[in-house]
């Protein structure tokens, strides 16, 4: 397969300034009649290069007369004298045969599309690159019957009855795009309808569109379309441009939702909610997504990304922007430890494995590939690093400067980061190593005090690892917010310093101290990076009760309960008393909310575990850390069953404090039931039979699909037969199975693969068998291969339908290096037989050619 590199970017030939684009919808034939007005860019005298995927031409005239044209693959090329002609297309395409689900595809009867990145050329011949904007007007004929609604980008301009009970109608989008961010969905919908008057008084027609039985769960995306409105007006000065904007939610969908300008289509798992089917968590993933789809109108719409190698700065700025709305909407603090707690998950074993890539590469060979945890997640880190280095007041004004000067524009990383030197006043050359270099760099920090004497020292140093392609690597810039405590007295020797370290090595003095003080180091995660300190277990209990960045707190907690669990697993013993006093007096701190304490009370997952160390034993991390759960639950369990009786509530809230108590309630739960308490099992199914809401439904399930009581079966047969026919509330049966610790979970997924509801042509489906399985670490890493062997059968069954999901649930099979060489061999066998496989997709092909280097 052809590697495209950035290197080789070069300004489109031919740019398309209006296209007219024509549908006769049908689910069994569609055909696309296109007008472009192509204009010659520059001076060379080449042809006219359209793409397309799997599409023949009927019809190609230029200028209104039939015109020579060849094929090269699957590109149109068409000779073309002169600087502007109407070149004129017809294709016939066909939705129902689109398993993919890139370009026009059906789902649920409904025709919708997704184009990003490349899918525009599976519906019609075009320059398929984010660098040429175009105007639209788009109109679409269907039956009127099937597809009664019909929607695309910009405003609504006309529509119409036809004979034979067809209808049409037209849409019209003022502003030039990049044919990745087209849409258009026809089908039989229902709406919720709202408007919101911008601060400039513009007033928009809302409309979340879905399936008239799914009307009742539209009010929370609503709200939070509305509430990111006015976020982006108070905190970035950004207005919404169109007099409408429609969301329209789809159950077949390869991943969360599309940014398309004026009609963003979503995963439905993004948009419905109600108290019993959605848990607190899809709540607040579903405004996420929304804020940050919507968000996208200015940062990836307005400006676009003049070539898919600077996908970061759509997608990392965009992250960011979400990140701070929710941090917003309730505890900052619980919010950040989220998303720390998400890029420690998938970003940093990204980064340490065989895929690690900059978050602005330099080749790829499917660009769907490429739309990673280290894109979005290192992405909008980095963005967050420049915030904290230029303060709120020079940052809002570099951003304003980006938002002027690239309106309109499809820009890059460089254009971004030099407008916050701009109105930064910064130098930030080395920083842009960022932008280059991959791998998570680590720092190791030791502070030296000597007794007697009045001033600490702190020595840095960092190093970057090597990562594929890149063996050297150059030290970086790293803000790392740091400050000193008294462990007499819990008081700070000082304010919160901000240190940039950008040497390999560095020595930072600190006067006036006059005790050997505590460090309190990248506080708030100012740096996405590893820290290794020689902290004592006493330093990081302290911090845990004491620091006041109350991310610190959560670290340091982490840190002494990792450090507890890795000694267990190299030693075989450790000594639990630190972690179990450090969470007993997290639980009794009263001036802590609830879910801060949940959140700290968490042990480390077996994942992260085992990022830490060399060789990962699976089994034993296990163990270990089932040891330590099982002798917090006993310890506490006084604390536990508390702070289960005070977290009950008598009615069903949505507020950040109710919240916060389901959380705290459901993680005692597993306390008490991990202690092996009689009565654990019989709780557990109470509070599973009595919950009003999903978060208590499914954290009592999960619970209980952990463990070996006789409730286990009852109540995930019941959870079932009342959900039966729910697919987002099904998808959680399937994940909460394949996510447990019993020692049967790999038969138990094996055999769920054969159920009935489940199928690979929904990636919801999919996702929440092959992806929640392929991340438990115990169960995937069995010793047999078996677990292996499973994700590569459904990974190429799965290729021949839908290629760009099979390939993104491939890289677990990759981190073979990680592990014995028993599992390595076996991992690696999978890898090569999936290469071996004739009619393998190029997305597969990347993937798994990568994971075996
Ligand atoms: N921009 C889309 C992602 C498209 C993924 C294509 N493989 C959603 C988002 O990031 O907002
Ligand atoms: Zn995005």
């Amino acid at each position: 397969p052809h590697v495209i590199r950035r290197e080789d970017y070069r300004a489109p030939d031919w740019m398309v300034p209006e296209i007219a684009l024509d549908f006769d919808l049908d689910a069994a034939v569609t055909t696309v009649h296109a007008v472009l007005k192509v204009e010659r860019n520059g001076s060379d005298a080449g042809p006219l290069r359209l793409d397309g995927d799997g599409l023949t031409p009927e019809s190609v005239r230029v200028d209104g007369r039939e015109a020579e044209y060849h094929m090269d693959g699957d590109t149109l090329v068409v000779p073309l004298d002169g600087a502007m002609h109407h070149v004129e297309t017809v294709v016939r395409i066909a939705p129902e045969r689109n398993t993919q689900l890139m370009g026009l595809y059906a789902s649920g009867g409904n025709l919708c599309t997704q184009c990003e990145a490349e899918g525009f050329r599976r519906i019609t011949f075009f320059p398929d690159r984010p660098d040429v904007l175009t105007r639209y007007r788009v109109r679409m004929e269907a039956d009127k019957t099937r597809y009664p609604v019909l929607l695309s980008n910009g405003d609504p301009v006309a529509s119409g009855d036809l004979d034979h009970g067809r209808h049409w109608a037209e849409w019209n989008d003022p502003f030039p795009k990049p044919c990745y961010l087209f849409a258009l969905v026809a089908g039989d919908l229902a709406v919720n309808r709202g408007t919101f008057t911008t601060r400039s008084g513009r007033e928009v027609q809302l409309g979340i569109w879905v399936r008239e039985k799914d009307l009742a769960k539209t009010e929370h995306a609503l709200e939070a379309l509305k509430t990111s409105m006015a976020w982006d007006e108070r905190v970035y000065g950004r207005e919404y441009d169109l007099d409408v904007f429609n969301i329209v939610a789809v159950d077949d969908f390869n991943f969360g939702a599309m940014e398309n300008k004026g009609l963003n289509i979503f995963n439905s798992r993004y948009i419905l909610a109600d108290p019993d089917t959605a848990t607190d968590q899809d709540y607040d993933a579903i405004a996420g997504v929304v804020a940050h789809e919507y968000f996208h109108n200015w940062s990836g719409n307005r400006i676009t990304c003049r070539d898919w190698f600077q996908l970061s700065l759509k997608e990392g700025f965009t992250v960011f922007r979400d990140q701070s709305f929710s941090a917003d909407q309730g505890s900052a603090a619980v919010k950040r430890i989220e998303d720390v707690r998400a890029l420690r998950a998938a970003q940093f074993p990204e980064d340490a494995g065989p895929l690690a890539h900059p978050i602005r590469p330099d080749s790829f060979i499917e660009i769907s590939n490429f739309y990673t945890a280290t894109i979005y997640n290192k992405g909008a880190e980095v963005i967050r690093m420049m915030a904290t280095m230029l303060g709120p007041q020079k940052f809002r004004a570099a951003t304003d400067l980006y938002f002027s000067r690239f309106d309109g524009t499809a820009a890059t990383c460089e254009d971004f980061v030099r407008c916050m030197e701009e109105a930064g006043e910064i130098d930030l050359s080395q920083f842009r190593l960022w932008y280059s270099q991959a791998g998570t760099p680590r720092v190791t920090a030791s502070l030296s005090h000597e007794q007697g004497s009045d001033r600490a020292l702190l020595t840095l140093r960092q190093s970057v690892p090597a990562t594929p392609g890149q063996p050297d690597k150059q030290p970086m810039v790293l803000p790392l917010k740091l400050k000193l405590f008294s462990e007499t007295d819990g008081s700070a020797f000082g304010p919160e310093q901000l240190v940039l370290l950008s040497d390999l090595e560095s020595e930072i003095a600190f006067e006036g101290v006059s005790e050997r003080p505590v460090l309190s180091i990248n506080r708030g995660f100012s740096a996405p990076v590893v820290i290794e300190t020689d902290r004592s277990a006493a330093d990081l209990a302290f911090l845990s009760a004491h620091d006041d960045d109350p991310f610190a707190r959560y670290e340091a907690m982490q840190q002494l309960m990792l450090d507890t669990m890795i000694a267990g697993v190299l030693h075989g013993r450790t000594d639990h008393a630190p972690v179990i006093e450090a969470v007993a007096n997290t639980l009794g701190d009263e001036r802590l909310d609830a879910a801060f304490i949940a959140e700290a009370v968490l042990l480390p997952s077996e994942n992260f575990v085992g990022d830490q160390m060399a060789t990962v034993d699976p089994d034993a991390i296990h163990r270990v850390r089932e040891a330590l759960r099982r002798d917090l639950g006993r310890s506490l369990e006084g604390l536990w069953r508390q702070a289960y009786e005070a977290s009950r509530a008598d009615r069903f809230e949505l507020t950040p404090a109710a919240k916060g108590a389901r959380r705290l309630r459901t993680v005692s739960l597993g306390y008490i039931n991990a202690g092996g308490a009689p009565d654990a099992a019989g709780l557990a199914f109470l509070q599973f039979e009595q919950a009003d809401n999903m978060s208590d439904r499914q954290g009592a399930l999960g619970v209980l699909a952990n463990g070996s009581s006789d409730k286990r079966v009852a109540a995930l047969d019941i959870f079932y037969n009342r959900y039966s026919d729910n697919g987002l509330v099904l998808d959680k049966w399937f994940s909460t199975q394949a996510l447990s610790g019993r020692d049967d979970t790999l038969d138990q997924v094996e055999q769920l693969a054969r159920h009935k509801d489940f199928t690979l042509a929904n990636p919801n489906r999919a996702r929440s068998l092959v992806g929640a399985f392929s991340v438990n670490q115990r169960a995937f890493h069995d010793a047999s291969g078996r677990g292996y062997r499973f994700l590569a059968d459904q990974l190429l069954a799965l290729d021949k339908l839908n290629p760009q999901t099979a390939a993104k649930l491939l890289p677990p099979l990759g981190r073979w290096r990680r592990f014995d060489a028993d599992r390595a061999e076996k991992m690696r066998a999978e890898l090569e037989r999936i290469l071996a496989t004739p009619g393998l997709s190029k997305d597969m092909f990347e993937q798994a050619e990568r994971s075996l280097k």
